[in-house]
């Protein structure tokens, strides 16, 4: 039985970076969960008697959405759902199913790399059927569709067993109980030479994977371990848990530090790796190396034909506008195209469907490929794994090789975290009106709000980022984050070329010292929030 559901708008269903992201508390207010799936397939054209995928990654409150988002696409006319068994889908799996069973589209549930639980966050995208994010023009579609809801429809409970693969059906509507593993794995098992890596470990190569108590434990469970052979105890925090077993899931060398501290002095594995809580995201460290996504982005694209996948070269690499331009550097040695998009996967779309950039990659622990929509966490560790079997280095000569032929974009981002709104706003809105003045002073050769031409579809997206670009090529880029769910955070990203490989040695902070010091006085960081430091660096 299908019921109709009087409802009422949400003021606050604007989706950001990446979907509609809120406090686990919001999303269980009643159809608040609802208003938003409904505004989504109210959105859509095409999909009646249409495949949707549908997945989460295992967060607090995913069990219950799931069944939500299952029995409103029954009620709303999909022909089938495809959903991974306990509703766990990682993004990348996600993307991969849309795309490999060609659906019209799903739906995803995930706060990402935010913390989980009761008092953590939750999520909700939706991804086209190219399997990538939707983009502006369809999200803008969606909160409009927000604001002047009246009612939502959904079949009766209850919903359906998810806990078994296989097919059952809900109403009108196939439900297919997919395994969220294997056609994720077959893919991987295309663009990597397994043997290769095999061989590496026969050799004693020894690596940990940190699942981070999310959704990658067995993705990394079967991959790294079951198929390549890596010991069992490879994979750390491989059990997804609602809470990520009280982690904090953001790969970074702060809340990935067990990790960190297990690989970085050296004595322990020869590789570390981690991944987020939907596994979209990646850290990758050796021994005496953290490697920034940004020279990750660089390292593979420039070692990308030692791989089956992208052993025909590529196309043309991608990056966010904030992300070091050390990928710029390859792409400009290999002749082929560079592209800088505004932060959000969602831009890299068009770029690869339309066949203008193989490789892309973000300075927040994103890397991924025309192989899936999405970044993709085990993705960028399997080609790193893949490098290493073939060119027999460790991870930090790899690295200090790569600056050594291109030279070294030093980089960090400063996060200041829970900022007011308000004063947030007021220095981004200070610094907008003063960007005429900017250039010609402290070395500033042009200061400029990021706009972005798309060359596929020709749409215009503005303010997506001040920028302070130096005569050196050194830059100071600041904006404010779109996935947080508390307050704003400022983003002060800090990049500067340094060609001689005499000081490629320096501690990153200490070779951006000038810079920061800038950045802080030119934005009067002190006085619009009252913080003398960043919260986060990476
Ligand atoms: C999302 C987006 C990324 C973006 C990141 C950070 O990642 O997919 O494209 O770079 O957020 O965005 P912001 O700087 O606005 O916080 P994820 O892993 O959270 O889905």
């Amino acid at each position: 039985m299908i019921l109709t559901i009087a409802t009422t708008p949400f003021e606050d269903q604007k989706p950001g970076t990446s979907g509609l992201r809120k406090k686990v508390s919001v999303f269980r207010q009643p159809h608040y969960a609802e208003n938003f799936i409904q505004s989504v397939f109210d959105s859509l054209e095409g999909f009646q008697g249409r495949t949707l995928v549908i997945g989460g990654d295992g967060r607090y409150h995913n069990s219950e959405v799931i069944q939500t988002a299952i029995r409103m696409a029954a009620a709303n006319g999909f022909g089938r759902v495809m959903v991974g068994q306990n509703g766990l889908l990682s993004t990348p799996a996600a993307s991969n199913l849309i795309r490999r069973h060609k659906a019209s589209g799903g739906i995803i549930l995930s706060a990402s790399h935010n913390p989980g639980g009761p008092d953590g966050d939750f999520g909700i995208k939706y991804n086209i059927s190219n399997g990538g994010p939707a983009p502006e023009k369809l999200t803008d579609a969606i909160y409009a569709r927000t604001r002047t809801i009246s009612s939502y429809r959904i079949a009766a409970p209850p919903g359906v067993d998810l806990a078994r693969t296989g097919e059952t059906r809900l109403g009108g509507m196939a439900v297919q109980v997919v395994d969220p593993v294997t056609d994720y794995a077959e893919l991987m098992r295309t663009l990597f030479d397994f043997e290769a890596i095999r061989a590496l470990i026969r050799t004693g190569f020894t690596m940990r994977f940190d699942a981070m108590g999310a959704v990658t434990g067995p993705y990394a469970h079967r991959i790294l371990e079951d198929m390549l052979g890596f010991p069992g105890g490879t994979v750390m925090n491989g059990t997804p848990l609602p809470d990520f077993g009280g982690r904090h899931p953001d790969p970074n060398l702060v809340h990935a530090g067990e990790l960190a501290r297990l690989v970085l002095p050296g004595g322990g594995p020869d590789f570390g790796a981690a991944s987020d809580g939907d596994g979209d995201r990646n850290l990758i460290v050796g021994r005496g190396m953290y490697v920034t996504p940004s020279d990750s982005l660089a390292i593979l694209a420039a070692n990308a034909t030692l791989t089956p996948g992208y052993a025909g070269g590529l196309a043309g690499i991608a990056r966010s506008m904030p992300t070091s331009r050390a990928a710029d550097r390859v792409a400009e040695k290999l002749g082929i195209g560079a592209w800088e998009t505004p932060t959000g996967w969602k831009f890299f779309g068009n770029l690869l469907d339309a066949g203008k950039a193989t490789l892309c990659g973000e300075e927040s622990f994103g890397t991924g490929s025309t192989h899936v929509r999405e970044k993709d966490g085990l993705w960028a560790v399997l080609m790193w794994l893949n490098i290493l079997a073939r060119r027999r280095l460790s991870v930090a000569d790899i690295v200090t090789r790569h600056w050594a032929e291109y030279g070294r974009n030093f980089y960090s981002r400063h996060d200041y975290e829970d900022v007011d709104a308000e004063a947030a706003n007021g220095l981004m809105n200070a610094l907008r009106a003063r960007l005429p003045s900017l250039a010609g002073r402290n070395g500033i050769a042009t200061a400029d709000d990021f706009a972005y031409d798309d060359p596929v579809d020709g749409s215009r997206t503005t303010k997506q980022g001040i920028r302070l670009i130096f005569a050196d090529g050194a830059r100071i880029i600041y904006r404010l984050s779109g996935t947080g769910t508390a307050g704003a955070t400022l983003r002060v990203y800090i990049e500067r070329y340094e060609p001689d490989a005499g000081l490629h040695g320096m501690e990153t902070q200490a070779a951006l010292s000038g810079l920061i010091a800038l950045s802080r006085s030119i934005a009067g960081i002190g006085t619009h929030t009252g913080r003398a430091a960043p919260t986060v660096i990476t």
